[in-house]
């Protein structure tokens, strides 16, 4: 892989001025005086009172009491990266935004991965949807996109955003619970905003709990539109889409990570970013002319739908490749400060009314966090175009500006900063007309709220459409309100009679007939139900292979996680063998053992151990791999832990394998009869002598990611 020199842009100079380096370094306090005690409070003798004349700790303590920020009210939890943004080739056909200006062009970018609901200390595996923000530090200003792992969303309008975020948040009585939707309010509120169902789907996914921030797509949800010299105008709809494909976890994996690793996708992101393993994302639009904005079975403007594929392709137009962690987590992660209102020429928005309302709401909740109008100067958040303009003042105040003129026009200052013309670029807006009454209302060409849910199940494979389903068994069966059980189970006969009865039969009560009307939410009091009737089967595709994970590009291994369980006795040869392949391709291997310290082989030599079964699980690992040595399996084939590692391997349909005599230790399991009748490259269990071949099965089947073919994995116990 050719590696991206990350040093190497005109924002990272730009960070670097700002950056501290203590090493050799004298203590001083703000004010830059020199400390010679940092031990003992200033205090009249030895056992007596504290003084208040003591400057350095009062300046000390009253920094650190006012360390904490109020966290986002949304996305508080998240992990960010620098790296670079390289266009493929010129796409002035359609934008004259100039980092897609020409083939090679190169931009600095910021990345904020995180999710939704959870407070800041959340677990990252969360059932959620994750944030997928860029900040991209063109030569013409900063461009945010602020985009979602999922394509579509909850609502749209954004008037009905807080009583989204209030319901799905823990509940006011008690705080609790924490970091998930599974419980009355979100599903009352769920069940009463039908267009929220297609969300819901995906969030039930695999999407939900993604196995890596490096193995998710990212989506621009809205449309938006592009702008070219000429000033036509076209539609686009964003995606990113991982070079290493899209993954998740299952939802028994999800609740044990959360348990052993809750920083599980913090830590993923920053290691393989430090052991060089550059998570890449190719920014894909689909491109929609400006006379086709009506051709669809749906609403371009709507974000709970998304244009299938099998109708508008992805035209990739570059990539992106994360190769710098934030030095500062604070400095960087938390007080980057986004805007899906940050664009630059070229670039422009649609009247899709979510996104109209978040125009408003970014600038607004920075303001409350940051702490005021100059967030903008925080390192993090600065332009590398340079900014020049009549703006002053307000707290914490960076820039010096010089001069007497802050107003414009002026004769004083010579006119400056003065107007760019139209010849030299600048922002335009797209001169769209607008004919309308003012009115509270939203179109009807948006009352679809199931066929793209259905489209969206219809496209899911058998084992995906369980994990549907089980995922509704669960959220569902926490809702303590049966009512709100029923009226959520009626929205999802529109979706899937066979869902809806499954989800019902596995909640206790009969399937209803059908949605029941909406009781007073999502309909404005003097409106006419009627036009809210849900309209299904109105969308043409049917079925659309991209929406389903297993269609993801498979194959590449790279960091990817394998555990070897070892204890003393443990053959050399078998460990040494399959490691080296493995890391030839780029996977991580770690020796997990009972004890810490170190093994030592049947021959004799040592093994240093990286983790024991007490500060590990199989959950943290993608694939587990038993070498050969009578000794270590008979230790082995005695460890509880041991014995569960492989259990679990299997439930989570993950590949095993084990060289030769290694077998032996199935005999301790649930599993050896499931295991000797299967086709082992089919189902990702792999025996074998590792020196028959065995490596390259198994980093196959590493690359196929999971197993669901397996049988009896209900039956396995944990
Ligand atoms: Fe956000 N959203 N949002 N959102 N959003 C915020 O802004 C909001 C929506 C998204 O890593 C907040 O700086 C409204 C859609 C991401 O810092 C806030 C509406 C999408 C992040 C806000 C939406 C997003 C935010 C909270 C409905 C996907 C994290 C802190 C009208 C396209 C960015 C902040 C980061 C954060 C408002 C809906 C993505 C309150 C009002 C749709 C990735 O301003």
């Amino acid at each position: 892989m050719e590696k991206e020199n990350p040093k190497n842009s005109k924002k990272q100079e730009q960070l670097d001025t700002h950056k501290e380096d203590s090493t050799n370094k004298h203590l001083t306090t703000n004010q830059g005086v020199r400390i010679n005690d940092n031990q003992h409070t200033l205090s009249a003798g030895e056992r007596g009172p504290s003084l208040l004349e003591d400057f350095i700790f009062r300046e000390k303590m009253t920094h650190f009491d006012h360390e904490r920020i109020p966290e986002r009210v949304v996305h508080p939890r998240g992990s960010g990266a620098h790296g670079v943004f390289e266009a493929y080739e010129s796409m002035k056909e359609f934008t004259k935004a100039s980092f897609l200006s020409e083939a090679g062009k190169k931009t600095p970018v910021f990345v904020r991965f995180s999710t939704v609901v959870g407070f800041r200390g959340s677990t990252d595996l969360a059932r959620d949807v994750r944030g997928f923000a860029t900040k991209f530090y063109t030569d013409e200003g900063v461009y945010d996109l602020v985009g979602n792992n999922i394509p579509v969303f909850f609502i749209q309008d954004a008037i009905k955003f807080p009583d989204l975020v209030h319901s799905i948040k823990p509940e006011p009585k008690h705080e609790m619970p924490q970091a998930t939707a599974a419980h009355d309010n979100f599903w009352d509120f769920a069940s009463l905003m039908p267009e929220a169902t297609h969300v819901i789907m995906w969030i039930l996914s695999g999407r939900g709990i993604p196995r890596s921030y490096r193995m998710m797509e990212g989506f621009g949800v809205h449309t938006f539109k592009w702008i070219n010299e000429e000033g036509k105008v076209t539609f686009v709809k964003y995606h990113w889409k991982p070079t290493l494909g899209t993954h998740g976890v299952v939802w028994d994996e999800a609740q044990k990570i959360s348990g052993m690793d809750p920083d599980f996708h913090r830590r993923d992101l920053y290691e393989a970013i430090e052991n060089g393993n550059y998570p890449e994302f190719e920014l894909g639009v689909q491109i929609v002319a400006e006379e086709d904005e009506h051709k669809f079975d749906f609403d371009l403007l709507d974000p709970t739908k998304l244009i299938p594929e099998e109708i508008v392709p992805v035209k990739k137009v570059g990539k992106m490749t994360l190769n710098r962690n934030p030095d500062n987590f604070f400095a960087e992660t938390e007080q980057v400060a986004f805007h899906p209102g940050h664009v630059v020429p070229g670039i422009d928005f649609t009247n899709d009314p979510l996104l109209q309302g978040r125009l408003f709401s970014y600038t607004d909740t920075q303001l409350i966090r940051l702490g005021g109008p100059n967030f903008h100067e925080i390192p993090i958040n600065r332009s590398v175009a340079p900014v020049h303009n009549n703006q002053r003042d307000g707290f914490m105040r960076q820039t010096i500006n010089k001069g007497n003129v802050n107003y414009e026009p002026n004769s004083t200052g010579g006119g400056c900063p003065f107007q760019v013309k139209m010849k030299d670029g600048g922002f335009v807006s797209h001169t769209e007309r607008i004919d309308a009454h003012k009115i509270r209302a939203r179109s009807k060409s948006f009352n679809d709220y199931f066929s793209q849910a259905t489209l969206f199940w219809n496209s899911q494979t058998p084992p995906e459409q369980k994990q549907i389903t089980n995922a509704f068994l669960f959220e569902l069966g926490k809702v303590e309100r049966q009512e709100i059980q029923k009226r959520m189970v009626g929205l999802l006969t529109q979706v899937d009679k066979d869902l809806a009865k499954n989800v019902a039969e596995g909640l206790g009560f009969q399937v209803p007939d059908g949605p029941m009307k909406p009781v007073q939410g999502g309909v404005p009091a003097d409106d006419d139900p009627a036009d809210y009737e849900p309209v299904n089967n109105k969308q043409a595709v049917k079925e659309d292979k991209t929406l389903s994970m297993d269609f993801t590009k498979k194959g590449d291994i790279t960091s990817r996680m394998i555990a070897f369980l070892c204890a003393d006795g443990v053959d050399e040869n078998s460990v040494k063998a399959v490691k080296e392949s493995l890391m030839e391709k780029s996977a991580m291997v770690k020796i997990i053992a009972p004890h810490g310290g170190k093994i030592k082989t049947s021959g004799g030599s040592e093994i240093p151990v990286d983790k024991t079964f007490n500060t590990t699980g199989s959950v943290l690992f993608d694939a587990v791999y038993i070498p050969s040595g009578a000794g270590s399996i008979e230790k082995l084939m005695e460890s509880a832990e041991a014995v569960k590692f492989l259990h679990e391997t299997y439930k989570h349909y993950k590949p095993i394998a084990m060289d030769g005599d290694a077998k032996k230790l199935l005999k301790a399991t649930y599993i050896e009869h499931l295991v000797e009748s299967i086709n082992q490259m089919e189902q990702g269990v792999i025996i074998k002598d590792s020196n028959s071949g065995l490596a390259d099965d198994f980093i196959k089947a590493i690359g196929q990611h999971r197993f669901w073919n397996r049988e009896e994995t209900d039956k396995i116990p944990t």
